[in-house]
């Protein structure tokens, strides 16, 4: 568990070691919420039992939110989607060989039914993935809603803070 030493309310999972260079990014703004979270490698081409297992248990273990994210064939979130009913935002790793719109594609194309939230590729969707994932909780939980209204004046503030881009 990272972030607090409080039972994981968000469950950041990635196919592959490979995705932390992305996935760091969900698990770091969770933890500057001070969201308690667990990061865990879980593939559904090469480990599929635990994929399962993970989903079906996660809920039950106070888990209210899935973070997934996967490069390629990117069957991950879906799959994560198809055997919980926890909400699950997927974050599209950007791949070598096609720069992530393979990962993308095959993300956000959910048949009706099973939804995924899908982020944008990269750094940028898993930044978003967390975000989401603390606006979620935080609908019942007005210490973190007040967490997050302060992170994004923090960012309104560095950005009004720092008008002249060339310096
Ligand atoms: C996917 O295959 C993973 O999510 C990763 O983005 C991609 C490549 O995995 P590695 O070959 O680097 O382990 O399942």
């Amino acid at each position: 568990m990272t972030g607090t030493s409080r039972a994981p309310r968000v469950g950041v999972v990635m196919g592959s070691r490979s995705d932390w260079e992305t996935m760091q990014h969900a698990a770091n703004v969770l933890t500057e919420l001070g969201v308690a979270h667990e990061v865990r490698v879980v593939s559904a081409h090469r480990t599929p039992d635990l994929l399962f297992s993970y989903a079906e248990q996660a809920p039950a273990r106070g888990v209210q939110v899935i973070i997934a994210g996967a490069g390629g064939a990117a069957h991950l979130p879906g799959m994560l989607a198809a055997k919980t009913r926890l909400p699950v935002f997927g974050v599209p790793v950007q791949s070598k060989a096609l720069n992530g719109m393979d990962s993308l594609l095959s993300i956000v194309q959910m048949p009706a039914g099973v939804p995924v939230g899908t982020l944008a590729i990269g750094r940028a969707g898993a930044v978003n993935a967390g975000l989401l994932a603390a606006a979620v909780l935080a609908l019942h939980d007005p210490a973190l809603a007040t967490s997050l209204e302060h992170w994004r004046a923090r960012q309104t503030e560095a950005v009004l803070e720092q008008p002249d881009p060339s310096r």
